[in-house]
């Protein structure tokens, strides 16, 4: 018989985490980098019994908002290309609520996280527990079922033993490249706290390698056939040539065939921005360089890309043309029409390249491609040169871009930034361009921050947000600052929510409860944005224009702590050059003619959608 060690299931669990290992770098490391913790009456006795003294094997974060935390999870596993990840726990009822955005944010960018939100007795000996809901049909329901459609893996444990199965299971789809996504194990409070005898074998340390599959032979000679017999091919980058670590192969292939390139939000990066193949990027916050190529290109490679209306403009860039898609997960890749090539990014683009060795394309369009990025550049000059007037973001942009070592990244996620980013950021090298655009969500930016930080302590992080989603959530910063994990935060005040002020005039709609001065108010709120964050801990400092913010960037430079640079901005303005339509449905009816006629153009567009 094997021998047994008699612990409570949240000492094992915790236990188990710690004994999962990665290779990384070389080096061989824990998976999960430590487990945020929001304690409660839901997992003090239980998970909080456990991680106390477990601090060498599995550390324990203390956070502000349980969605921050999690925030800072998921920017921790992206910005480790998902080699690595962290567990987050929380108490019963509203803590683990609160992880339910941040679990559909993982979800939809394929990031894994483990969620271990408390739940309520298995026993059901105290109903209604505090904070328990209660289903007068379904006795089997509590507030944990939020998770099932945005977890990869959902289970709720409700005996001891469970783990034995569930852990693997939750771990196979962290590690998983096509099925990655957030696992969720709900943790009756009861359950937490009993004593199980579990096998020993259990917790032995367990190696988790990435897997590579490679593509079916059939595929790729199709794909090979087709880059061959193509006057103009475009490569389009996604997420996943940074998950499967093939940011070199691309490079070299695109090198060696002449092949350009052109990045979704999520592949940004994968090419240096001076790399003689790359365009930048495309679709509706494309350059005018890469969605030139895609309208011009008669074969289109999709590379790790989910195909989101944004890589598209809403399925009209691509449309009509042939798109071929190499993606780990056959869902994605076959996506609108697309042949499908499944296996993994960097397998299929190195023996793609050697498939082509000596093959160029023409050199009518290598060079449509040069000049096309020349004038793209000449129109980023003007976008982020500065002005005497109140900033735009694209200036802003440009300041922050000069000063920013090559090794620094960016973060981002939500307002008119990502846009901006996406079309201006000039990215040196894979990881220092971050922006959540899969959810895009408010809030992210501060506490994907201090994630990004904590996955590479040797890396500035400066985070780009708008005065909107800072206001969100920012709480994260105070938790930065008690880490000792500083990051910049550059925050870009145009009073209200500019992005989304602008799209209601775009589809006819009057000024209207976006900005502050368009919404309900008795007085206009003054935010002092500078002060909030000096309370917080954090250094800060309001400037007054784009001359200031370069002196200001210095200072936040040298400084220790996490240091937050505000400026006014201007809410109009957005960068003309590039872009693409982006579908989103106008009024039928209406009364105002802006409406009317914005719907007049919005039923020609959706003529021209990919079906
Ligand atoms: C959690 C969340 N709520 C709502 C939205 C919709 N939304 C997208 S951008 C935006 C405004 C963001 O304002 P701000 O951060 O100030 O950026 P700006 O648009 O002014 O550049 C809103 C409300 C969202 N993306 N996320
Ligand atoms: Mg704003």
């Amino acid at each position: 018989m094997s021998r047994t060690v008699r612990l409570t299931m949240a000492q094992a669990l915790s236990r188990w985490l710690a004994a999962q290992r990665v290779e990384a770098g070389g080096v061989e490391t824990p998976y999960f980098a430590g487990i945020w913790a929001i304690f409660g009456h839901g997992n003090v006795a239980g998970m909080g019994e456990a991680l106390a003294g477990m601090e060498d094997a599995l550390p324990t974060y203390r956070a502000h908002n349980e969605q921050g935390m999690a925030h800072a999870a998921i920017a921790f596993a992206k910005a480790s290309r998902r080699r690595r990840s962290m567990a987050c726990t929380t108490s019963i009822g509203p803590g683990a609520t609160n992880m339910v955005t941040a679990a559909a944010l993982a979800h939809v960018n394929r990031l894994p996280v483990l969620f271990l939100p408390g739940d309520v007795y298995a026993s059901r000996r105290p109903d209604p527990v505090l904070q328990q809901i209660e289903d007068f049909a379904d006795a089997t329901v509590s507030a944990n079922d939020c998770f099932r459609p945005v977890s990869r893996y959902f289970d709720r444990i409700t005996r001891p033993e469970q783990i034995i199965d569930a852990l693997p299971r939750a771990m196979g789809v962290l590690t998983d490249p096509a099925l990655c996504g957030p696992a969720t194990l709900a943790l009756c409070q009861d359950v937490q706290a009993e004593a199980f005898d579990y096998p020993e074998g259990f917790f032995a340390p367990r190696l988790w390698r990435p897997r590579r599959p490679r593509a079916d032979r059939a595929e790729l000679a199709g794909l090979i056939e087709a880059v061959r017999a193509a006057k103009a091919p475009l490569i389009v980058a996604g997420g996943g040539v940074l998950y499967s670590e093939a940011e070199a192969v691309l490079a070299d292939l695109a090198a060696r065939t002449g092949i350009p390139v052109a990045e979704t939000q999520a592949g940004k990066g994968a090419l240096a921005w001076d790399h003689r193949q790359a365009l930048g990027s495309i679709g509706v916050t494309g350059t005018s360089a890469a969605n030139a190529a895609a309208e011009a290109a008669d074969l289109i490679v999709g590379v790790g890309t989910r195909l989101q209306d944004f890589t598209t403009g809403s399925r009209t860039l691509f449309a009509g043309k042939r798109l071929i898609q190499i993606n780990i997960a056959a869902p994605d890749a076959i996506k609108q029409g697309a042949e499908a090539v499944v296996g993994d990014a960097r397998e299929t683009l190195e023996a793609l390249t050697e498939a082509l060795a000596g093959w160029r394309v023409e050199a009518a369009w290598r060079d449509a491609n040069r000049a096309a990025v020349a004038e793209w550049n000449a129109a980023w000059d003007v976008a982020t040169a500065p002005g005497s007037a109140l900033p735009s973001d694209a200036q802003v942009i440009g300041a922050v871009w000069r000063q920013a070592g090559e090794d620094a990244t960016v973060v981002c996620a939500a307002g008119g930034l990502p846009g901006e980013l996406h079309k201006l950021w000039r990215s040196h090298r894979p990881g220092g361009y971050h922006v959540e655009y899969g959810f895009s969500c408010m809030g992210y930016e501060v506490a994907g921050g201090l994630g990004v930080k904590m996955a590479d302590p040797a890396r500035d992080v400066i985070v780009m947000v708008g005065d909107g989603s800072y206001l969100m959530l920012n709480s994260e910063l105070a938790t930065s600052v008690m880490l000792g994990h500083k990051i910049t935060v550059v925050l870009l005040d145009n009073r209200g929510y500019g992005c989304i002020n602008r799209l209601q005039q775009g589809t006819g709609g009057r000024p209207f409860n976006n900005l502050l001065a368009d919404a309900a108010h008795a007085v206009l709120p003054e935010i002092d944005f500078a002060a909030h964050a000096l309370s917080l801990g954090a250094a800060a400092e309001k400037v007054g224009g784009l001359a200031e913010l370069d002196a200001a960037l210095g200072r936040a430079k040298a400084s220790a702590k996490s240091y937050v640079i505000v400026i006014d901005t201007d809410p109009a303005i957005t960068t003309e050059a590039g872009g693409h339509w982006w579908d989103v449905a106008v009024a039928e009816v209406s009364v105002r003619a802006e409406v009317q006629a914005a719907r007049r153009d919005y039923e020609h567009r959706i003529d021209g959608e990919r079906q």
